[in-house]
């Protein structure tokens, strides 16, 4: 099959998640074409691979250069030009709407392209539902040839606030199992935790709705009682203010932050807990990519986080803000290697049932039916 991904190329979930099934499905034989504004981070050569860049010129007349009129030229070109099957884009905005326009036109020109929208989160949860945006997301998810959400929650919350006439089907998340695993990186962990002392890690693009400080806030207590440190990987609006609380704190010593980090599983192998403190997460990725490393989880009982974190088995979920809680379920499975080990474990195989073998086959039966009825109707 020849597709058509349409994401976000950058270090946010969407982006990469959508870099990750364009992938697998290269691997499995299928043509990918990437559209997007910039070579997305974790795209790797493939022979199946091809990536067309949006290229958006700028006017003195532009204040705001017209980007999603760019996307839907470059799609039509795309489309065209390699013969494409389907579209899948990937974050509503404004994807869905430069698909639903690319295919109008194609249309006039007695061809056609059906095309699939994949919500991911604030799509639909803190952007998508502004009456600035909401008119044009609701239409063009309902002219979508099918929608698929990345959790139940996700789901439920798109019925809440959009007028929704069909079906949406989640297909969660899925972890490349082959890179994110394990390894041996002891050396790097001496680097950084000289003393053998627990590593914590947060990962995230320090957005207010991540609630970062609340792991500052968390890991100062934590360290009061267990020698431990602390890595922030990720970049965003509040790092700064992030990093300041942490010196008026005292403890910039024990923390660092790492910025943006491609190889995010290698600083995974060496990590003791993960903490994702969260005011919404649709789903966490980058929790399941911490688990199937084997690191447990303490994250809040947010949106679909509790469709990935299972409570007491592969971390622990408390409220949002509840940073004394959060300390103390972190102190219970960091206090003994045993317990550590066993949630480590847990962590593991409940990652293993997001495997991308296991996902990917859903995409495809998606495509398929997609496919079929749209053959059906032209
Ligand atoms: O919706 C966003 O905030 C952006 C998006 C992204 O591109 O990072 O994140 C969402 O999609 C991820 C991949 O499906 C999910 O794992 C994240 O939970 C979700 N973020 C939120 O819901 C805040």
């Amino acid at each position: 099959m020849k597709i058509g991904i349409v994401c976000y190329p950058t270090f946010g979930g969407s982006g990469v998640l959508a870099t990750e099934l364009g992938m697998a499905l290269s691997a499995k034989g299928h043509e990918v074409h990437f559209i997007t504004y910039k070579q997305p981070v974790r795209l790797n050569f493939h022979p199946n691979i091809y990536y067309h860049e949006v290229t958006v010129h700028n006017y003195p007349l532009f204040d705001f250069p017209p980007y999603e009129t760019a996307l839907t030229s470059t799609m039509v070109n795309v489309i065209n030009n390699h013969h494409l099957d389907l579209l899948h884009v990937h974050y509503a905005i404004p994807h869905a709407s430069a698909a639903y326009f690319a295919r109008q036109i194609l249309k006039a020109s007695g061809k056609g392209i059906p095309y699939i929208t994949t919500l991911h989160g604030t799509d639909i949860t803190l952007v998508g539902k502004d009456q600035t945006y909401a008119p044009v997301v609701t239409f063009s998810m309902n002219e979508s040839d099918a929608i698929t959400a990345v959790s139940n929650n996700l789901r439920e919350e798109t019925y809440k606030y959009f007028k929704i006439e069909k079906d949406i089907v989640v297909i969660p998340n899925f972890v490349d199992t082959d890179r994110f695993q394990q390894t041996d990186k002891n050396h790097f962990k001496k680097m950084l935790a000289p003393n053998n002392e627990r590593i914590l890690v947060h990962v995230s693009n320090f957005r207010k709705v991540k609630r970062a400080e609340d792991v500052v806030s968390m890991f100062s207590r934590v360290r009061e009682e267990l020698p431990s440190k602390l890595l922030m990987i990720g970049d965003g609006p509040e790092r700064q203010n992030i990093e300041e609380y942490c010196r008026t704190l005292d403890i910039a010593q024990d923390i660092r932050f790492l910025g943006k980090q491609e190889q995010v599983d290698e600083i995974l192998s060496i990590t003791d807990l993960f903490v994702l403190p969260s005011q919404y997460e649709s789903f966490g990725l980058s929790a399941l990519e911490a688990m199937a490393c084997g690191v447990p989880v303490i994250s809040t009982n947010a949106g679909g986080l509790p469709e990935i974190n299972v409570n007491g088995i592969t971390g622990y979920m408390t409220e949002v803000g509840d940073t004394e809680d959060m300390a103390q379920k972190a102190l219970h499975i960091l206090s003994t290697d045993e317990r550590l080990n066993e949630f480590k474990a847990n962590a593991i195989a409940h990652a293993r049932t997001f495997s991308k073998q296991r996902i990917i086959p859903l995409y495809e039966q998606l495509y398929d039916s997609v496919l079929r009825k749209y053959k059906a109707t032209v």
